[in-house]
């Protein structure tokens, strides 16, 4: 398996995030992704590289240019906003929810930072643009190197910050480019025509599904917690299928608090009896290691010896793969529990 690491992952390291009236440590942190490096030097899955150039025209393929745009001047109008901003994270002001207008944005940096986010938890920092190209940029080569002829079988995009919560035209849930959606999409311009996104972190894959909902070769699929008690709460309801041509393209799994592996694992093979049934010819897995037992924010109860498993069934679908990495908060057993994932697949 291919590893494609992001070198300037650490430019993005949030201090604080807004948790029931509190700014408390951010759970998402650089040393998540050097458990992961230190693990893999343990266990070596295959070659490590770093990715080339971000495609840009590609990334507004899937974000809204004014998005790209806002996200890459959003430091500098941070601190241009206060000098003394330069030594805090950037947290938005204002959500300009139901009956607002959109068509106007707002002068004041910290209001438009409301007007494409939707959390509270997701602070901007000085090198949160340039972490988050890179990342794209590995989730970009990971797909590429697959796709192309003698390629690798499977990829891992070592993706920091994460990417599957942030949407067309927003960030939150710790992510800015949707790395996952951007693999879906450079497997599909190298000439997969049907591609298939299993999203096994344990929240909702609410950016992906957002994006390719309209779309009918891109069929995404997501095992999470149930939105009812569990994050994003506002989407990834069994009931949503997709739009238009896209109706029938998407398959949510919710799974309550509290659910094992026996259980898990069943919802994961009903994911790729889908992905089999749809006929896809690629496969991406955002791969989230926070249904874990030991996640600081999550509430499943999966062992580190699942992971191995997990690999191993979805090696079973037999298609070209791109992993990027997505959450898991237990930072110490991050490392073992990816690479599980990555030693079980290829051990298939
Ligand atoms: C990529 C990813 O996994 N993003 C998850 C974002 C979750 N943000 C909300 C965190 C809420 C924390 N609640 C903690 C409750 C246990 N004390
Ligand atoms: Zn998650």
């Amino acid at each position: 398996m291919l590893i494609v690491h992001n070198p300037l992952h650490h430019r993005h390291a949030g201090r604080h995030e807004m948790f029931r009236g509190k700014l408390v440590p951010c759970h998402e942190s650089p040393a998540r992704l050097g458990h992961v490096m230190a693990e893999l030097a343990r266990r070596p899955q295959g070659p490590l590289r770093e990715p080339g150039l971000p495609d840009m025209a590609l990334i507004r393929r899937v974000h809204a240019p004014r998005y790209l745009d806002f996200l890459a001047g959003a430091w500098d109008e941070w601190v241009a906003l206060d000098p003394s901003n330069a030594e805090l994270d950037a947290l938005p002001s204002v959500w300009p929810i139901r009956g607002f207008r959109h068509d106007v944005a707002p002068a004041n940096f910290a209001a438009r930072l409301g007007l494409y986010s939707f959390d509270s938890g997701s602070p901007l920092t000085a090198g949160t643009w340039e972490a988050s190209l890179a990342g794209a940029a590995c989730a970009i080569d990971a797909a590429r190197a697959i796709a192309a002829p003698g390629g690798p079988r499977a990829a891992m995009a070592l993706t920091r910050p994460p990417g599957h919560h942030a949407g067309p035209d927003f960030f939150g849930g710790y992510c800015f480019l949707n790395n996952a959606a951007l693999a879906a999409q450079a497997l599909r311009e190298a000439g997969a025509l049907r591609v298939a996104v299993v999203d096994v972190d344990y929240h909702h894959g609410n950016g992906t599904q957002t994006i390719f909902e309209p779309r009918a070769d891109v069929l995404t699929v997501s095992i999470h917690g149930d939105p009812r008690t569990e994050y994003p709460f506002y989407l990834g309801h069994a009931d949503e299928r997709g739009h238009g041509a896209g109706e029938g393209f998407n398959l949510n799994l919710p799974l309550p608090a509290g659910t094992d592996f026996a259980t898990w694992r069943q919802a994961l093979a009903h994911a790729l009896e889908a992905v089999r049934h749809f006929g896809a010819e690629a496969l991406v897995v955002p791969l989230g290691v926070d249904t874990f037992e030991g996640d600081p924010i999550s509430r499943f109860t999966l062992a580190s010896a699942d992971y191995l498993q997990i690999g191993h069934d979805l090696a079973g679908v037999g298609l070209p793969t791109v992993f990027t990495m997505e959450g898991g908060y237990a930072v110490a057993e991050v490392g073992v529990n990816v690479v599980n994932v990555l030693e079980g697949f290829a051990n298939h």
